[in-house]
């Protein structure tokens, strides 16, 4: 038996959102539209020109249930491009496409030798490829809670082939990841496998010990939001006569999310942030070889700026997106500058009237438990007078089952009103 390839991804989520990119005019709009789509086709264009002998997907191949048929048959045609190259898939089912949580489904392509490409919910099942020596265990997801430890019931290797084990699962840990399947790097490399192909954990990771066999996430094929950060893609391993494995790295996403992080500590003006970002986002750019840009600018620190920072924080967040204009003719896209810095505690000094009581509210509010459920009694009789369209699209988030944005909130507005009451008393 010569070298026989095969390429391992996961996670594809096929047609999922790319989560929070607001419009504006010359963002990159068409370069981040059906970017899951363009990744699997790189997929499969590596998987054709790379020669590969089998492409396996550890699952979440969908991002849940389709609206129509579309994202279905977008697969097929891929999958169908697979199958005319000769090439075989093997794909379980994780917990974005689990069988019970898909209400639709299509016929999909057979494999050159008519083996099915996806595999079982009800029971592990082990695809036999003789002429390539490889044996695939696996097993798809019922449903989307998949509490039990499915590889559990997978079989023993089986002698005189490469077998690799197919699993989507949470593994020890969840650190951000739903806690489905659970098992141990131990309990897999007890199976005696030669690789496990794992999916699940968007970040691409190696989990088996010093001298064992891989145990590997390859991570998404496409970063979907600013919690996946950096290149994404798939591993193709070579496995040689003595089915000893070496793998690489292949990158097929078609747009990128990168994070600045910004310490205000020793700024002197909030227009050092934009001094900053040109040379930062020039770097971002060649890492991430001039795909398409997704960036969120977080500044934090404790900083005499803060007010500043915050009054001033439409004006940074439109300042960004002209530089980042200048810097890739719209290839960037700032999703968005996240103020969280903290001001220096100092005694108030400001003679402004007022300002006492406002910083002793404000600061009652960041003390309070229940603020979200006060600022929404407070708000209410507001919001009853004003048109629908005003209250759904700007004062929804300010509510007690959205804390993230009330926190925002409740940072912002004390700098915000402080700025008005000194303008006030400047004016008298
Ligand atoms: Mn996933």
């Amino acid at each position: 038996m010569s070298v026989r390839k095969i390429l391992h991804a996961a996670d594809v989520h096929l047609d999922s959102p790319m989560r929070n990119l607001e419009a504006y005019p010359d963002s990159p709009t068409a370069e981040f539209a059906g970017a899951t789509r363009r990744a699997l086709a790189n997929l499969v264009d590596l998987a054709i020109g790379q020669r590969v002998d089998l492409v396996v997907i550890a699952g979440d191949l969908y991002d849940g249930d389709w609206d129509d048929a579309h994202t279905g048959l977008y697969f097929v045609s891929q999958a169908t491009r697979l199958r005319d190259a000769g090439i075989p898939l093997v794909v379980i089912r994780g917990n974005h496409d689990a069988a019970l949580r898909m209400t639709q489904s299509i016929r999909l392509p057979t494999n050159p030798d008519d083996s099915a490409i996806m595999l079982a919910h009800d029971q592990v099942e082990s695809r036999v490829f003789a002429s390539l020596g490889i044996a695939v265990h696996g097993q798809s997801f019922a449903n989307q809670a998949e509490t039990a430890d499915l590889s559990a019931r997978y079989p023993g290797a089986i002698g005189g082939m490469f077998n690799l084990g197919l699993l989507h699962t949470c593994l020890t840990g969840s650190d951000g990841h739903a806690n489905y399947a659970p098992t141990s790097p131990e309990k897999l490399t007890a199976k005696g496998y030669d690789y496990w192909a794992l999916g699940h954990v968007h970040d691409r990771r190696e989990c088996h010990g010093a001298g064992q066999p891989p145990i590997v996430f390859s991570g998404n094929t496409q970063g979907r939001h600013i919690g996946e950060v950096g290149a994404k893609g798939c591993v193709i391993l070579e496995v040689d006569a003595r089915n000893r494995v070496a793998s690489r790295f292949h990158p097929l996403d078609v747009a990128r999310w990168a994070l600045m992080e910004h310490d205000a500590i020793a700024d002197t003006l909030t227009d050092d942030l934009l001094n900053r970002f040109p040379t930062w986002i020039a770097r971002e750019l060649s890492a991430a070889e001039f795909r398409p840009l997704a960036v969120r600018v977080r500044v934090s620190g404790t900083t005499a700026l803060h007010d500043k920072y915050h009054q001033h924080a439409v004006r940074l967040e439109n300042d960004l997106r002209s530089l980042a204009l200048q810097a890739s003719s719209g290839q960037v896209w700032i999703e968005q500058l996240r103020i969280r810095t903290t001001k220096p505690r100092e005694p108030g000094t400001d003679s402004t009237p007022g300002l006492e009581s406002l910083h002793h509210v404000i600061e009652q509010l960041r003390q309070d438990s229940l603020r979200g459920e006060r600022v929404t009694a407070w708000l209410k009789p507001l919001w009853d007078k004003l048109p629908s369209g005003l209250v759904g699209d700007s004062l929804e988030p300010l509510s007690a089952s959205n804390p993230e944005a009330l926190e925002r909130w409740v940072e912002q507005v004390e700098p915000e009103l402080r700025g008005r009451l000194r303008d006030l008393g400047d004016a008298s």
